[in-house]
């Protein structure tokens, strides 16, 4: 079978939401000096050794957020997505992945629990699978691996 011929691999849609784009360039000290592109290349290679294939967005726009969610329905097997701030208040997001019908798991880089109250609140952990919060990268490749045995058990 010639590398043409081998089965697609399962599509997992990467998603973050607003001012993910500006990780690496300020607060060190919550999100350390990984830029976006380090977490998008750093799952796609944890992806890759599971057998999946990601695509990677992110905006700053609450909408485009849920246009992307909305396009995952029927051609992704799953959802990995930080919305960033939007986690704490956009109920769009919650509904949108709420209409998805495969896993979702929710990522945060820093420990929200553990910082201002504003943050305690997410409206995207009701309709996830899993949450995965406070271990940076690690929290990722974790994801990566879950998301793995969710698309398989599906299959
Ligand atoms: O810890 C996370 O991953 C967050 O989703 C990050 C969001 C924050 O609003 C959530 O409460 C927790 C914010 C991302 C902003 O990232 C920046 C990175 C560098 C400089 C400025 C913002």
């Amino acid at each position: 079978m010639s590398v043409s011929d081998s089965p697609a691999r399962p599509v997992v849609a990467l998603l973050h939401g607003a001012n993910l784009n500006l990780l690496g360039q300020r607060e060190p000290h919550i999100y350390g000096t990984a830029t976006l592109a380090d977490y998008v290349a750093a799952v796609r290679s944890a992806a890759a050794s599971v057998g999946l294939d990601i695509e990677d967005f992110q905006t700053n726009h609450e909408g485009e957020l849920v246009d992307r969610i909305q396009q995952a329905r029927g051609r992704c097997a799953g959802i990995i997505i930080n919305p960033g701030a939007f986690t704490h208040y956009a109920w769009s997001i919650h509904d949108a992945l709420a209409a998805f019908s495969g896993p979702v798991i929710e990522v945060h880089i820093s420990n929200p629990n553990a910082r201002e109250p504003w943050r305690h609140t997410s409206v995207v952990s009701p309709v996830a699978r899993g949450s995965i919060m406070g271990l940076g990268m690690h929290g990722y490749e974790l994801a990566v691996q879950a998301m793995a045995r969710l698309v398989a058990a599906a299959s």
